[in-house]
C-alpha cells in the first residue's frame, strides 16, 4: 500500500565514518544532542499477546486472561518487562476487537472484569507493565453512541461521527476503504452517508467534536486507573480527517494513507491528549504511524513537542511489500529503512524495533528461510538496533506462516475484502492472490500459540478457534524448553544480554556496509564503550573482510558454536555475533 516511492524522503544524514578520531567523535556529539533521559520504557522488551490465540484456560479454544496470567512465569523467564494486549474490550469481533462495542467492558470471551484484574496484578507481582491497545479512530456501530449517533440527524450524538449526503446521487467522495470497497456506508434510517475507513461496521469518529476527545480521555484514565501504563494507538495519524474531504487523485488513491494521515488538527489532538492525560500520568504511548513518512517522525515523537514517545514505521517490516503483494526486494534496502528510522527521530525523539505484529507475517519465513538459525539471526537485528523492542508471540520460538489451500480457510476480514476486490472482480486468478495472501495474510501471525507438540498445542483442551500450524509437532515452547541451543534460548539469552549492556538501548547506530548485500554490520556507541554486531542475513556461508579501522575484540554473544577469527570472518549461514572492538 504504502509507494515506495512517495515514503522514501528527502531526510539526508552524513554517513559517520569509523576511521579515524572524527568518525568517532561526530558519534559522540550527535548521541550527545541525543542524550535524552533514561526511561524504562526505552529499556523495556514488550511482548505483543493477541489474546484470542495465546492459552486459553477453561477450553472453549479462545485464549483469555486468565489463560495468558498461568503463562506469566514463562514470560518473566523470557525476560519480558511489558506486556502489549491486542483490544481485550467488548467487541463484536469483525476485525479481531479493533471494533470496540464498550469501552470500559472487557471482551467476555476473555473473562471478567476480576480476571482481568487478577492478570495486571500478576503481571505488577512479576515486575511487568502492562500496556493495551487504543482504537479511537473509529469504534463498533454496535458503540451506543453509533446506535444513537444514527438514529436522528438531531441526535445529539449525531456529530459523534462523520456523516454526510451524497454527491450527484452517489457517494459523498471517492474515497476507498482499506478493507475493500469504498469508505461510506448509506444508513437508511437518516439517508445520509458515514465514513468508515475500515469495515462498514467499523464507523470513524468525529474528533473535532470536543465532546469526542473527552470521551477518549476519560476512557484513557478509565484504564490507567485500572493499573495500565500505556498505549499503543491504533492508526492515529489518521484521527484528524483531511479539511473538506475532497476526492482523492488517481495517485493518491494508490496509497489513501499518505492522504488520511496527519489531517489539520492531527498534532493539536494528540498534543492535547498528551498534556490532559499521558504527560499527568506519566504514561507511555506509541502510535501505529501508517501514512507517516520519517521527515514528519519528529513532530510526533521530539520529546520537546509533547505528543508521543514513538512510533511504529513499517517500511522495514514491510520491505518487499506492497499491500498484500510482495515484490524483490534487497538487503541493502531493508537496512536502508533502519537506518532512515533511526536518523528519523531527530535528536531528542525515540524509536521501535520489530519485524513482527499481529498484521503481518512471520519474520522467519518472511525474511528468513524457517529454520531456527534464520530465527536467532533476525532476533539479533530485533535486539541490535536502537529502539524499544516489540516481539510478538511465538516469534521467540520461531513460528512460521501458515499455508492454506483456499480463502475459506482464512479468518482475517482483510484477507476476505482482497479477496472480493480482486478475484471478486475478476481482476486476479485465485491462484494468484493465493499465493500472495500465504506470504502477507496477517492469519499468519494469529495461529494458536505452540505451547508443546499435540494437535491443540496446548493451547487449548477444547477445539481451538483457530487452525493451529501443523508443525507445533517441531516448534514447540516445551521441546524448546529443553533444548540449550534452541530459537527460545537464545532469545533468553539476547534479551538478557540487552538489559546488561546500555549500548545496546542508548548506544548510537551506525550501519559500516551498508551496500553488503549479505551481511548486516553495524556499531552501536555509547560514550567510551563501542560494540559491533554483523548477522549474516543468508542461508549460505560468506566471507566479511572486517572494515580496515575495525579490530575485532572478544566475542559477546554468538549465534554458533564456531568463532568468527582473522580479518576474514567465515560466517556459518545464518550465523551472527556482538562482539567488543579493540584499539
Ligand atoms: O494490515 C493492514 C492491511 O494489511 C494495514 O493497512 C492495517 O490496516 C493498518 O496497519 C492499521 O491497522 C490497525 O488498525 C486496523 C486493524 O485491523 C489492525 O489490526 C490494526 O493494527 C483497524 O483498526
Ligand atoms: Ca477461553
Amino acid at each position: 500500500m504504502l509507494s515506495k516511492m512517495r515514503r522514501r524522503t528527502t531526510l539526508k544524514f552524513i554517513p559517520l565514518l569509523l576511521s579515524g578520531g572524527a568518525g568517532l567523535s561526530m558519534i559522540n556529539s550527535v548521541e550527545a544532542q541525543g542524550k535524552s533521559q533514561h526511561t524504562w520504557w526505552k529499556e523495556a522488551i514488550v511482548y505483543q499477546v493477541f489474546i484470542r490465540s495465546f492459552a486459553d484456560s477453561n477450553g472453549d479454544g479462545i485464549g483469555d486472561f486468565r489463560g495468558l496470567l498461568n503463562r506469566l512465569d514463562y514470560l518473566e523467564n523470557l525476560g519480558v518487562t511489558v506486556l502489549w494486549l491486542n483490544p481485550h474490550y467488548d467487541s463484536p469481533n469483525v476485525d479481531s476487537g479493533y471494533d470496540i462495542r464498550d469501552y470500559r467492558k472487557v471482551n467476555s470471551d476473555f473473562g471478567t472484569m476480576e480476571d482481568f484484574e487478577a492478570l495486571m496484578a500478576g503481571a505488577h507481582a512479576r515486575d511487568m507493565k502492562v500496556i493495551v491497545d487504543l482504537v479511537v479512530n473509529h469504534t463498533s456501530d454496535q458503540h451506543i453512541w453509533f446506535q444513537k449517533s444514527r438514529s436522528s440527524r438531531d441526535n445529539p450524538y449525531r456529530d459523534y461521527y462523520i456523516w454526510r449526503d451524497g454527491k450527484n446521487g452517489g457517494l459523498p467522495n471517492n474515497y476507498p476503504s482499506f478493507f475493500g470497497g469504498k469508505a461510506w456506508q448509506n444508513d437508511s434510517k437518516t439517508g445520509q452517508y458515514y465514513l468508515h475507513y475500515y469495515e462498514r461496521c467499523q464507523p470513524d469518529l468525529n474528533w473535532d467534536n470536543p465532546k469526542v476527545r473527552q470521551e477518549v480521555h476519560d476512557i484513557m484514565r478509565f484504564w490507567i486507573a485500572r493499573g495500565v501504563s500505556g498505549f499503543r494507538m491504533d492508526v492515529i495519524p489518521f484521527i484528524s480527517k483531511p479539511a473538506g474531504l475532497r476526492d482523492l487523485t488517481i495517485e493518491e488513491l494508490q496509497d489513501p494513507s499518505v492522504v488520511f494521515a496527519n489531517g489539520p488538527h492531527l498534532h493539536t489532538y494528540l498534543h492535547e491528549m498528551n498534556q490532559k492525560v499521558l504527560s499527568p500520568h506519566n504514561a507511555m504511548s506509541v502510535g501505529e504511524a501508517f501514512g507517516v513518512s520519517y521527515a514528519q517522525t519528529p513532530l510526533f515523537v521530539s520529546q520537546q513537542r509533547k505528543e508521543l514517545d514513538m512510533i511504529f514505521h513499517f517500511d522495514t517490516a514491510r520491505v518487499g511489500r506492497k499491500d498484500w503483494e510482495t515484490r524483490p526486494w534487497t538487503l541493502q534496502e531493508l537496512k536502508e529503512t533502519i537506518t532512515e528510522d533511526d536518523r528519523s527521530t531527530g535528536p531528542d525523539g525515540w524509536t521501535t524495533s520489530f519485524l513482527e505484529n499481529h498484521d503481518n507475517p512471520r519474520a522467519v519465513s518472511r525474511f528468513g528461510d524457517n529454520s531456527p538459525a534464520s530465527a536467532k539471526a533476525l532476533s539479533l537485528l530485533v535486539m541490535g538496533r536502537r529502539g524499544t523492542v516489540f516481539i510478538f508471540q511465538g516469534q521467540e520460538i520461531g513460528m512460521t506462516n501458515i499455508s492454506f489451500d483456499k480463502i475459506e480457510d482464512f479468518e482475517d476480514v482483510n484477507a476476505k475484502g482482497i479477496w472480493a476486490d480482486t478475484v471478486g472482480r475478476g481482476t486476479h486468478s485465485a491462484n494468484a492472490v493465493l499465493t500472495e495472501l500465504r506470504q502477507t495474510s496477517r492469519d499468519n501471525a494469529r495461529t494458536p500459540m505452540q505451547w508443546n507438540n499435540t494437535t491443540t498445542g496446548g493451547f487449548t483442551t477444547g477445539t481451538p478457534w483457530f487452525r493451529l500450524n501443523p508443525n507445533t509437532d517441531r516448534i514447540n515452547v516445551a521441546a524448546q524448553e529443553l533444548d540449550s541451543s534452541s530459537v527460545l534460548a537464545f532469545y533468553r539469552q539476547i534479551i538478557s544480554f540487552r538489559k546488561s549492556h546500555p549500548v545496546l538501548v542508548y548506544g548510537t547506530f551506525q550501519d559500516i556496509d551498508p551496500q553488503n548485500p549479505n551481511i548486516f554490520a553495524f556499531t552501536r556507541t555509547l560514550d567510551n564503550n563501542q560494540i559491533l554486531i554483523f548477522i549474516n542475513l543468508t542461508a549460505q556461508s560468506q566471507a566479511w573482510a572486517l572494515p580496515a579501522e575495525i579490530n575485532l575484540g572478544k566475542i559477546l554473544l554468538n549465534t554458533h558454536m564456531v568463532k568468527p577469527m582473522g580479518r576474514t570472518l567465515s560466517l556459518a549461514p545464518w550465523q551472527g555475533c556482538i562482539t567488543a572492538i579493540s584499539s
